[in-house]
């Protein structure tokens, strides 16, 4: 058997790092893995306070946080709606194609925030690709420019908002109130813009958003006057790359202590506006792009969770089924003709498989309708994917019934009935139903295998579906 994708009996303990595993073990690239597991990363990592008590409470916070946000996007009891009516994978899917817009339209929101003149406005240009005086482009300038929440689209995809937000600790956005006052508890990203010097209230700004959950990122703009400066103070010994490292080095222990991480090469990025191709300025881009996966990656780990326990459920509901089946055998185990006892409790096993395929949305029809949606034929399914087409077990039902029955009983208790009347009979009668039900056991546990590894699949298809850029 398979136990490579055993589902685990026991019972889902929500963590985001557990539901990754389970999710996306081994079936995706190494650069997708640190995409999705990123967000937790992040949180587990990052926690922003220094007493313990605190940084447990802000640490459940976070996690709550994010899995509630994707909550609100799943309507469970539709959800299990469609299961109970085209079974679980098959639900799944109609779920997932009559929600699919609707997630789609749901926006990623990214706070760009700081104080006031470090660059937010700048920095949306820049990542925009605008001029500063290009029409639509955010205003910008050496005095106070942005006095209300502004929002711009995403180039490519107007699902994407940045919201440049006004500095905080001027006259009007006093730091006692700018949480509540710029709303930060409805943004997906934020993004902590400095520049020159990195400040107590910086580092304020990022625990209150670790605090609500969200993603953080710290940004450094100005690098070039950063550089220019330090070159012309000391002339004789300025290494550029020498002196990039060392504010990165100073913002990092800035950022650390507020938090017990150690390495903060992700989160951290230094930048000048002007200069969009140098410096992190590109992987500051492809790092939010990651990042505003978020949504699908949350939305596909609750529906991943709910399908994990649903399959799980069929599959110990199943073995207790098929009653009649092994009542059934049991009177075959009266018969005294050799060979025809074991012949005909085949033939229970191979109607037990096929009415499996169907509960657990592995025959043709059901194969059929995933398959479109997982751009996998359903002759590849069979042929390369499945377990239940490719076991020796599932394909020769007549062999798991032989095999399971000598696995659990002796020559003498097989045979019994040959040798001694009556009770020998007896005995007969009681070992078919159990080697029933070892097949059945057998059966489940490999066809609820691959519903999942069916239900991660489509996941995966919905989670690039929902992925913005
Ligand atoms: N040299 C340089 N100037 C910048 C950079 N970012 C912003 N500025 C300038 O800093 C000033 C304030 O920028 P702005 O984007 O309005 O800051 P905001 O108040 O945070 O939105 C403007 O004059 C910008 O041109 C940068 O990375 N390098
Ligand atoms: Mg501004």
């Amino acid at each position: 058997m398979n136990l490579g994708k055993m589902i685990r009996d026991d019972e889902v303990e929500f963590t985001m790092k557990l539901l990754d595993d389970d999710i996306y073990e081994g079936k995706k690239t190494d650069e997708e893995d640190f995409e999705m597991v990123f967000h937790n990363d992040f949180t587990e990592d990052l926690v922003g306070d220094i007493d313990e008590k605190n940084k447990q409470k802000s640490r459940t916070m976070r996690h709550s946080s994010s899995y509630e946000n994707a909550q609100a996007f799943v309507q469970e009891a539709k959800l299990d709606t469609e299961i109970e009516e085209a079974g679980t994978l098959l639900g799944l899917n109609n779920y997932i194609n009559n929600t699919k817009e609707w997630w789609a339209s749901k926006k990623i929101n990214v706070a760009i925030t700081g104080h006031s003149g470090v660059g937010k406005s700048s920095l949306i240009n820049a990542i925009r690709g605008l001029k500063p005086k290009a029409i639509g482009a955010a205003p910008v300038g050496i005095k106070e420019t942005t006095t209300k929440i502004q929002k711009y689209e995403f180039p490519e995809n107007d699902k994407v908002v940045l919201w440049d937000l006004p500095g905080m600790g001027t006259g009007k956005f006093k730091q006692e109130t700018y949480i509540n006052d710029m709303e930060l508890s409805k943004f997906d990203i934020v993004l902590v813009v400095t520049a020159t010097r990195f400040l107590e209230t910086d580092v304020w700004l990022a625990e209150q958003a670790w605090g609500l959950g969200k993603n953080v990122i710290f940004v450094r703009t100005k690098l070039d006057f950063d550089l220019i400066n330090a070159s012309r103070d000391d002339q004789d010994a300025f290494d550029e790359a020498k002196c990039i490292e060392t504010i990165r080095m100073d913002i990092r222990k800035h950022v650390s202590s507020c938090s017990d991480a150690a390495e903060f090469s992700d989160v951290i990025y230094l930048v000048s506006n002007p200069e969009q191709g140098k410096y992190d300025f590109p992987s500051l881009v492809t790092k939010l792009r990651s990042l505003m996966n978020i949504k699908g990656v949350s939305i596909c780990r609750v529906l991943q969770q709910h399908l994990e326990k649903a399959i799980k459920a069929k599959r110990d509901a199943a073995k207790h089924e098929f009653t009649s089946s092994k009542v059934v055998s049991a009177l075959y185990g009266f018969l005294p003709v050799p060979k025809l006892e074991t012949a005909l409790n085949q033939h229970i096993v191979e109607k037990i498989r096929s009415k499996c395929l169907v509960k657990f949305n592995l025959d043709d029809e059901s194969l059929g309708k995933v398959s479109d949606e997982i751009d996998l034929s359903v002759e590849s399914l069979k042929a390369y994917h499945l377990s239940a087409f490719n076991t020796e077990q599932l394909n020769h039902v007549d062999k798991l019934y032989t095999q399971s029955e000598e696995f659990r009983f002796s020559k003498f208790r097989r045979y019994s009935k040959y040798m001694i009347p009556v009770i020998g009979s007896v005995l007969s009668a009681c070992k078919a139903p159990h080697t029933i039900q070892d097949c059945v056991d057998i059966i489940c546990g490999i066809m609820a295998e691959d519903e999942y590894y069916l239900v991660q699949l489509r996941l995966e298809k919905l989670e690039k579906q929902l992925r913005p850029i």
